[in-house]
């Protein structure tokens, strides 16, 4: 296990170190890859860099890598009075080895990957990466419990084909596979801020034959997110569920780096609070965070600023749902 903050505690008697010095790792968490390392570890992330899959712009690949890089060392959330650091032990489990042009062999290194950490009894956040890294990441949780999980999904787009461009494998199929494949309850599936020109209605009348909960962009703005929160508890209930986000849900005015923006989506303060909110009310047994393309460096990169924003949302819900227990 290396500790980026352990040269600060050193020669500075301090527990953190400066973000932007060092190894890159997410908040500064001690980092490894050796699976022995995660006994006793709450939650691992994980990055899986590849965007072979995607059907308009690339450049998810440098994904985990910016959202790692746009991160402050500290933890203490401001509203919800806990830090998440000290009633959790989180790691830095680094990347899968995705191999590039091999979207297969890239799957079944995540998919290996995340079962690692689901082996040592930790929860794994995923740092996507185009959305097609989802199926591994939700299948190696349903294969891990032995049974379908629920999902929620905030997205732009349903993600739902069964095929785009004549293939199987893409960014836009990955949870009709996992429906059809069993390894998610389509009756504890809720998708959140749909919107725009894609998917159509043959994907839609899949969805609703199925009973899959779809609110849509237009609901959020009619409801207000805590009824939306509200719902999605109420929807997803008991049991094992996991949680998606293609940062693509975020209006482009607060995540422009991504591969397919959409207008007129959700502001960041309504997301985050949601993350927060499902990860202290739900069992959650895994999340990914999607579709983040960036721009810039560090904190000067929109989308990876709030997909890093996302995760320490999650990490700060579940901390607060540890704390309760
Ligand atoms: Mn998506």
């Amino acid at each position: 296990m290396i500790d980026p903050s352990e040269r600060y505690r050193r020669h500075h008697g301090l527990d953190y170190g400066a973000a932007w010095a060092g190894l890159l790792s997410f908040a500064g968490l001690p980092y490894t890859e050796s699976p022995d390392e995660l006994a006793g570890v709450d939650v691992a992330i994980v990055g899986a860099p590849m965007d072979e899959l995607v059907s308009d712009l690339p450049g998810t690949r440098f994904g985990p890598r910016a959202v790692r890089a746009a991160t402050p060392t500290s933890a203490y959330h401001l509203e919800a009075r806990i830090d998440w650091s000290q009633v959790l032990r989180v790691v830095d489990y680094g990347d899968a080895p995705v191999l590039p042009t091999d979207a297969v062999a890239s799957h079944r290194a995540i998919e290996a990957t995340v079962t690692e950490v689901l082996a040592a009894g930790a929860l794994p956040v995923v740092l996507g990466g185009d959305h097609s890294v989802s199926e591994p990441d939700v299948r190696a949780c349903a294969l891990h419990l032995g049974r379908p999980v629920g999902l929620v999904h905030f997205d732009t787009h349903t993600d739902t084909a069964s095929e785009l461009y004549g293939r199987e494998l893409s960014h836009g199929t990955p949870f009709y596979r996992l429906v059809e494949q069993g390894h998610v309850d389509p009756a504890r599936y809720v998708q959140i801020g749909l919107r725009g020109w894609w998917p159509e209605e043959a994907e839609l009348a899949w969805q609703a034959e199925r009973g899959i909960t779809s609110l849509f962009m237009h609901d959020v703005r009619e409801l207000g997110i805590e009824e939306i929160v509200g719902r999605t508890l109420g929807i997803v209930g008991h049991g094992p569920v996991f949680l998606t986000v293609d940062i693509d849900v975020l209006d482009p005015a607060y995540a422009p780096g991504t591969g397919t923006p959409e207008p007129g989506g959700m502001t960041a303060i309504d997301l985050l609070w949601a993350c927060r909110t499902l990860a202290a009310g739900l069992e959650l047994v895994g999340a990914d965070v999607v579709e983040v393309i960036p721009v810039s460096h560090g904190s000067a990169d929109l989308a990876a600023l709030a997909a890093n924003r996302v995760v320490r949302e999650l990490l700060t819900g579940l901390a607060l749902r540890r704390r309760e227990s």
